[in-house]
C-alpha cells in the first residue's frame, strides 16, 4: 500500500482563458495569467492510494463515489501511467474534497485536477513538467499546479506539448497582494465554462478582435506590471479583461450571461470607490458566474472593508442588494 496526500488551491485569472482551439486536448486560443491563492483558504485536498488488493480504479469526490470513466479523469490517469518512472501497475483509489462549493464559478475543477495530478505524479514518481497533464483534466488546472502569479502559455504544437504553465513570480514577490471573494451566489452555474467557451468561439465576432488585437499586448503589459509591482496598471488590465470576457460572452448567440444585477452593483461600487479615493486601489474580476473576486493591496483592505461592510453588511445575502447603490 502506498498513499500520498496533497493540497492545491484555486487560482483566479486576471487575463482570462476563454475559448479552446482543441476541445479534446484542451488547448486554448490565448495565453492566460492568474494568481494561485495560498493553501489556507479555498483548496482541494486529495489522497491517492495504490494497493495490490485494489481490483479497479475508483474515485470519491466530497465523500460520494463518482464515475471513474469520466474522459477527463481518464486522460489524466493514462498520461500519468505513461510517464511513470516506477512500474507500479496497481489500481488507484482517489479521495478528493473541496472546502468550498463545487461548480459555483469558484474554479473548483482547477484546484481538483491540479491536486489530483500533483498527488498522482508523486505516487508514480514523475519529475518532469506535469502542468500539461493537469491541463488535460481542466484547462485552468495547469495554473494551480504552481503558486504565485502563473502564466499558461497557449503553445503552438498540435499535440499540446508546449501548452504548459510557468510561474511568473512566486507569491513572495508581491506579498502585499490580497484577494477578496464576494460570494453572490454559491449554487451550481447554469452554463458550464466549456459550453460557454464553445458557443463564444463559434458565434462571437468580437472574439476574433480580442484574440488577435487585444490580448497579445495586454499579456505583455500585465506581466510587466506584475514584475514591477505596478498595481494601477495591473488593476486596470484585470478589470478590462474581465469586462471583455463577459462582453464576448454577451456577443455569443444566444448570449452567455454569467453576471447578475448584484455583480453589476459590485462593479459600480468598485469604480465609485476608486473614483472617491482618486486612485485605482481595487480591481474586480468575474469568472463563469456572478461571484466577484477583488484584487487589492494589504494597505487598502481596512478602509475598503469598512466601506464594503457599510453598503453590504456582513451576514446579509448579497442577492438582496438588487437596487443600485450610490456612493
Ligand atoms: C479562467 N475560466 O481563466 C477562465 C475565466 C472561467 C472564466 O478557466 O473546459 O474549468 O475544463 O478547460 O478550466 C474555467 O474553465 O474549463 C476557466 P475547461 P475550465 O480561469
Amino acid at each position: 500500500m502506498c498513499t500520498v496526500t496533497c493540497i492545491a488551491s484555486i487560482n483566479i485569472a486576471v487575463i482570462k482563458y476563454w475559448g479552446k482551439r482543441d476541445e479534446v486536448l484542451i488547448l486554448p486560443v490565448n495565453d492566460s495569467i492568474s494568481a494561485t491563492l495560498d493553501t489556507d483558504h479555498l483548496h482541494a485536498k486529495t489522497t491517492v492510494m495504490t494497493s495490490s488488493t485494489f481490483k479497479e480504479d475508483r474515485i470519491w469526490l466530497n465523500g460520494k463515489e463518482e464515475e471513474i470513466k469520466n474522459p477527463r479523469l481518464q486522460n489524466c490517469l493514462t498520461q500519468i501511467r505513461k510517464r511513470a518512472r516506477n512500474s507500479n501497475q496497481w489500481k488507484v483509489h482517489i479521495c478528493s474534497e473541496n472546502n468550498f462549493p463545487t461548480a459555483a464559478g469558484l474554479a473548483s475543477s482547477a484546484a481538483g485536477y491540479a491536486c489530483l495530478v500533483v498527488a498522482l505524479a508523486k505516487l508514480y514518481q514523475i519529475e518532469d513538467d506535469i502542468t500539461s497533464i493537469a491541463r488535460s483534466g481542466s484547462g485552468s488546472a495547469c495554473r494551480s499546479v504552481m503558486g504565485g502569479f502563473v502564466k499558461w502559455c497557449m503553445g503552438s504544437e498540435s499535440n499540446g506539448a508546449d501548452s504548459i504553465a510557468k510561474q511568473i513570480v512566486p507569491a513572495s514577490h508581491w506579498p502585499e497582494m490580497r484577494i477578496l471573494i464576494l460570494v453572490v451566489n454559491d449554487t451550481k452555474k447554469k452554463i458550464s465554462s466549456s459550453i460557454g467557451m464553445k458557443r463564444t468561439i463559434e458565434t462571437s465576432d468580437l472574439m476574433q478582435h480580442r484574440i488577435k488585437h487585444v490580448l497579445p499586448n495586454r499579456i505583455k503589459i500585465i506581466e510587466q506590471a506584475i514584475i514591477e509591482k505596478d498595481f494601477k496598471t495591473f488593476a486596470e488590465h484585470t478589470i478590462k479583461d474581465s469586462n471583455q470576457m463577459h462582453a464576448v460572452c454577451l456577443d455569443a448567440y444566444p448570449p452567455v450571461v454569467y453576471m447578475n444585477d448584484v455583480s453589476h452593483t459590485i462593479i459600480n461600487f468598485v469604480h465609485a470607490y476608486n473614483e472617491a479615493v482618486n486612485e485605482v486601489k481595487v480591481a474586480y474580476t468575474f469568472d463563469a458566474g456572478p461571484n466577484a473576486t477583488l484584487y487589492l493591496l494589504e494597505e487598502s483592505v481596512p478602509e475598503f472593508m469598512g466601506v464594503l461592510d457599510h453598503f453590504f453588511p456582513p451576514g446579509i445575502n448579497l442577492e438582496q442588494y438588487r437596487k443600485g447603490l450610490t456612493f
